[in-house]
């Protein structure tokens, strides 16, 4: 049974946000300067398209090395397997590579993510994230946002306050999406996107959900939908597009989990629901 959920005012979510900026950050830097000459595949999970290298494997060491000297009584979730609870009520869900394929192929779109969330994460609709960052060690772009603090993007010394999209009809956004590892699920997901696609401005597969859903905080896309997601994927992203002013959804009344994830402004996030039927 997950801790109770600990009050955090502003100084603790503040503190928890500079810290997952500091972890994505590292993290960042570690998988590109250490990146081995040849990079291959390590291992598969749910199919031989589903991938981890060495480097998903460093980077979520190296994130739960640091996290259980800085917060021992916290919790942490990793995609490649890092697991326990903790007592605090915090749990940290984190991605060491987010984007895998992209990071194997060298196509500079993949990001470190990591948040700090409260509630049971092992269930969908039981938790939130209260704080987190995305960063792209490529592009140097940090994402990130604290509850009721606002989203930031910081380049460099630069840092811009994020919004989404003032786009209010579908048939003029620029809709992301994503496909998953199986082949029966990726058809299906296809046939979806054939529905869709003269009904949109036009579709975007950047190849990481963490990515995405900083796109749409930032307004880069106006709307996102992808079936299939875990905790890790979209945990940071998601309060950067409602710190952002937008919406995160999940199928009708359900919250945002592996089932469906829409992110977007609200009234854009109707509308691609409508037409999901979802
Ligand atoms: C990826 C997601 C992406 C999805 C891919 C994959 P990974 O995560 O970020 O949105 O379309 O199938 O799940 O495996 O690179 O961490």
């Amino acid at each position: 049974m997950a801790p109770d959920r600990p009050q955090l005012g502003p100084p603790e979510l503040a503190t928890l946000e500079q810290m997952a900026c500091d972890l994505a950050t590292s993290a960042g830097r570690l998988i590109v300067d250490e990146r081995p000459r040849g990079l291959g595949v390590a291992a598969t999970k749910s199919s031989d398209t589903d991938v981890v290298t060495v480097m998903d494997q460093r980077s979520e060491a190296f994130l739960r090395e640091r996290l259980e000297q800085l917060r021992p009584d916290d919790g942490l979730l990793g995609e490649e397997g890092a697991s326990h609870e903790g007592s605090s009520g915090i749990t940290w869900v984190v991605d060491p590579i987010d984007g895998t394929v992209n990071y194997l192929y060298e196509i500079p779109a993949y990001a470190v993510s990591v948040a700090a969330c409260v509630g049971d994460v092992r269930h969908g609709g039981e938790w939130e994230t209260v704080a987190g960052a995305v960063y792209n060690p490529i592009t140097d772009e940090l994402f990130h946002a604290h509850a009721d603090g606002g989203a930031f993007l910081r380049r460099g010394t630069d840092v811009q306050s994020l919004s989404v999209s003032g786009e209010k009809e579908l048939a003029k956004a620029l809709t992301g999406t994503g496909f998953g590892y199986e082949v029966a699920k990726r058809e299906r997901q296809g046939a979806v996107v054939a529905s869709l696609i003269g009904q949109v401005r036009d579709i975007r597969r950047i190849g990481s959900a963490a990515l995405d859903l900083c796109s749409v905080g930032a307004g880069r896309l106006d709307v996102y939908y992808e079936s299939g997601l875990n905790p890790w994927d979209q945990a940071a992203g998601q309060l950067i597009v409602t710190e952002a002013g937008g919406v995160v959804a999940g199928r009708g009344a359900a919250p945002p989990d592996k089932d469906l994830v829409v992110a977007g402004p609200a009234a854009l996030v109707a509308a691609l629901k409508g037409i999901l039927k979802a």
